[in-house]
């Protein structure tokens, strides 16, 4: 057992502490806002600012994660041809998921928000961000983005959890900078790493569409739980 590594340096921390009324008005004014974020299936082509992109990528990437290894990727997908194979990959999943993988209690669960096999929001929407999951790294910190070298690898921690959050803020951030989102499972996910050549360390997490609704764009008439039902205090 090797304890040779050196601790991080400790800075103080500047943390501005706010008057009571201002938490709470900051508080519902974030809940408010985000309760008005909707899955959405239905998008228009107009393209999004590539900067905005970045600027809610950088969000995500501030989330925590086990020992800071930041173990994530986010492609940001814009191409016509990637959009198309990616269509055409997930459909050919999908179909299959729809008339063999999932069951009855499932395709009922589904059957009243009327999802199918067919995903054309693949390409209409103007952006893909494929968010792909660091299982292992292939350099011992979270800087080095890699080279192929596979001979080494290292253990990252709690990667569900770091990328779940880490896709939490993007979606947040998205939806506050005016953007929709879809969070698509195409289930296997293997075609993504294949279609945008990501190395075999990186495992595809989430596939979220990104771009305006469109004009005719409608969405489930459903309903959160209250907070009656979703908060215990002990
Ligand atoms: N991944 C499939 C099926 C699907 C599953 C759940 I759970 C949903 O909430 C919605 C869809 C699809 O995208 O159609």
């Amino acid at each position: 057992m090797s304890h040779e590594v050196p601790r991080y340096r400790f800075l103080p921390f500047a943390f501005e502490r706010r008057p009571e009324p201002e938490m709470r008005a900051r508080a519902k004014a974030f809940a408010d806002e985000l309760a008005l974020r909707r899955s959405v299936r239905a998008f228009r082509s107009d393209p999004v600012p590539e900067d905005v992109l970045d600027h809610c990528v950088r969000a995500a990437s501030s989330a925590p994660s086990g020992a800071n290894r930041q173990p994530w990727t986010f492609v940001v997908v814009t191409d016509v041809e990637k959009k198309r194979a990616i269509r055409r990959a997930a459909e050919e999943e999908e179909r299959r998921s729809y008339a063999e993988r999932m069951n009855d209690e499932w395709l009922t669960a589904l059957e009243p928000l009327g999802t199918n096999w067919e995903k054309p929001f693949l390409e209409t929407a103007p952006a893909l961000i494929v968010v792909f999951r660091h299982a292992y790294s292939c350099a011992p910190g979270p800087w080095s983005t890699s080279s192929a070298d596979h001979e080494r690898r290292f253990q990252n921690y709690y990667t569900q959890e770091s990328v779940g959050i880490a896709c939490g803020f993007l979606i947040a951030a998205l939806h506050h900078a005016g953007l929709a989102t879809l969070t698509h499972t195409p289930s296997p996910m293997g075609f993504l790493g294949r279609v945008l050549g990501r190395p075999e360390n990186e495992k595809a997490f989430l596939l979220l569409p990104v771009g305006y609704p469109a004009e005719d764009c409608t969405v489930p008439d459903i309903a959160r739980k209250p907070i009656e039902l979703v908060r215990v205090r002990v």
